[in-house]
């Protein structure tokens, strides 16, 4: 085994050509050994794919694994997460899967050049992660696990198979001696001689048919999405039945660098759990609403719910992850079919009429749940099933077919997309999917107001500079809004004509600006009179408060 115990003629084996050789060999062997790791992931995630068909898209282990790691993410991660990626974040986290995934694809191939069975038993393993994760989304199915199986089988057998190809043959008798002794077998184990072209053609075809079952099914799995977006595109927005006047003259100030009255559709901040956004077609929708007090239950189709007649109204939707200054604030003309009517159709009183159940619970196709106060939805204000966004059926991403917007309650508690199934029930008996991870159950909207021009670390000239922003209260509405410089007193900023009092409202003062760097700070105040305050708050558990201010340096 060891030198000290080798004939000295042995010695003359390790002599520079073949020595050289072998060691080429050795490393071509763990090369190909990293390699056939990654043929084997491959192999699993694409077979997966062409399995996911029959069950569902979302099945897919990448999918399935991802979303599960979405669910489980630390809330101050999230918001890590959230802040530095902003949008791009489930980007980032698939391509992080992927790279992790690829760093054990290859360990476990080294692994088997070694032991056969351990790498393969490692592609086990990792399906049976995939297969847990599947079966752990809040909106798992029954066969959720079944493409995150079968990939894992196929990959550990591409996996035994190409290892095979890797074991060092016996090699041919040497002038030096042809014995199969203890020596040899210790050499073999880092041995070079192996089935190069049996490796190379095996590892070649089982990468080309993974290639083809994976473009395959990615094929057929889009075919929902397909019909999805022909039932998108076959949908014009239904006129208002009462139509609704345009946003009065004035609610738009036109200050250049400040946010436009309407946020525009592919402007509108996005925030969801979706790894996938999904695609719902409108054709066989349905809502279902049911649950405590509900005397006639409801389920309705997408052309049904239509047909109840839609309102506009314009409406600021924010997200409680908003942080002071932020972005996830937007301000859109929903169409929507009024939801208290409906409600109150399926038999639902509101608690303070003795009504039973004091939250309705909205789930999602994706198995989001969001609670809402039946309270609010019933107090008067323009709840809407939103079936359009800005005048065009709801993109994709903001809910496609249908989703709710209640004015003045954050998207968390209020806003859930793809809808799918409203349940009335109770919040002591019921924690939504937010309520569950440190978010408060209820959440209002609270006041406040974002600097949007000049921006932060801008270099001006002194004279007038117009301080413009916006400043939102929804379903309060904005009263006054209030600037100072270095600390120093509160001046009133003019303000846009006023929508409704759901939507934010633009302001604008004309700094007579200095030289010297300064600090710029805004306050609203909004219809109860109530003044935005000072003291910091972070976003969790029911939004971030304090001023937003911006430093800038005069010249
Ligand atoms: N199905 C589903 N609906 C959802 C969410 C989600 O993750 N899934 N996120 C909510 C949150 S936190 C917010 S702030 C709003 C955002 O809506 P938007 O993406 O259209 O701006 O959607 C809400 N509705
Ligand atoms: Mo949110």
């Amino acid at each position: 085994m060891t030198y000290t115990t080798r004939p000295a003629h042995h010695g003359s084996r390790r002599l520079p050509r073949p020595d050289r050789q072998s060691r080429g060999g050795r490393l071509l062997r763990a090369l190909f050994g990293a390699l056939s790791g990654l043929v084997a992931a491959f192999a699993a995630l694409a077979v997966a794919e062409l399995a996911a068909v029959p069950v569902r898209p979302q099945a897919s282990p990448v999918t399935a694994v991802g979303e599960s790691v979405i669910d489980r993410t630390p809330g101050a991660l999230k918001d890590y997460a959230v802040r530095n990626f902003g949008t791009n974040d489930k980007l980032v986290l698939q391509l992080g899967i992927l790279v992790l995934l690829a760093l054990f694809a290859l360990g476990l191939g080294l692994l088997t050049l070694r032991w056969r069975r351990v790498g393969s038993a490692g592609v086990l393993a990792f399906g049976l992660l995939g297969a847990v994760s599947a079966m752990s989304r809040p909106d798992a199915q029954r066969f959720d696990a079944v493409p995150s199986v079968i990939g894992a089988v196929v990959g550990a057998a591409v996996l035994f198979l190409l290892a095979g190809r890797l074991t060092v043959q016996p090699e041919a008798p040497s002038w030096q001696d042809g014995g199969n002794g203890p020596d040899d077998s210790g050499r073999d184990a880092a041995g070079s001689e192996f089935d190069r072209r049996g490796f190379v053609l095996t590892a070649l075809s089982a990468s080309a048919v993974s290639l083809g079952a994976g473009l395959l099914g990615q094929k057929l799995n889009a075919v929902g999405t397909e019909k999805a977006a022909a039932s998108r595109a076959a949908i014009s927005i239904p006129t208002p039945r009462a139509s609704t006047s345009a946003a009065p003259v004035g609610v738009d100030l036109k200050v250049p660098g400040l946010s436009p009255f309407i946020t525009p559709n592919p402007s509108f901040y996005r925030v969801d759990t979706a790894l996938v956004v999904p695609t719902v077609d409108a054709n066989t929708w349905r809502l279902r609403i049911h649950g405590t007090g509900v005397a006639k239950e409801l389920d309705i189709s997408y052309k049904e719910l239509v047909a109840r007649g839609v309102i506009d109204r314009d409406i600021t939707v924010m997200c409680v992850s908003d942080e002071v200054g932020g972005n996830y604030i937007g301000n859109a003309r929903w169409t929507g079919v009024p939801l208290a009517p409906l409600l109150r159709q399926a038999g639902v009183v509101p608690p303070s009429k003795g009504g039973p159940a004091d939250q309705l619970v909205a789930r999602s196709v994706d198995g989001m749940t969001i609670g809402t106060p039946v309270e609010a939805v019933l107090d008067g204000r323009d709840a809407l099933l939103a079936v359009g966004m800005n005048g065009e059926p709801l993109p994709f991403a903001h809910g496609f077919p249908v989703r709710m917007v209640v004015p003045g309650l954050y998207g968390y508690v209020s806003a859930c997309k793809w809808l799918q199934e409203l349940e009335l029930t109770r919040f002591t008996d019921f924690d939504a999917y937010w309520a569950r991870r440190d978010w408060s159950a209820q959440a209002p909207i609270k006041t406040e107001s974002r600097i949007d021009t000049p921006k932060s670390s801008s270099k001006l000239t002194s004279g007038k500079v117009a301080v413009a922003g916006v400043a939102w209260a929804q379903h309060k509405g904005i009263a006054k809004v209030e600037v100072r410089v270095d600390g120093g007193a509160w001046h009133t900023a003019d303000l846009s004509a006023q929508d409704s009092v759901d939507t934010w409202r633009q302001w604008v003062w004309q700094w007579p600006a200095t030289p010297g760097p300064h600090r710029l700070e805004v306050r609203a105040t909004d219809r109860t009179g109530y003044i935005q305050t000072e003291q910091k708050a972070a976003t969790r558990p029911n939004g971030a408060t304090g001023f937003h201010n911006v430093a800038v340096n005069v010249a």
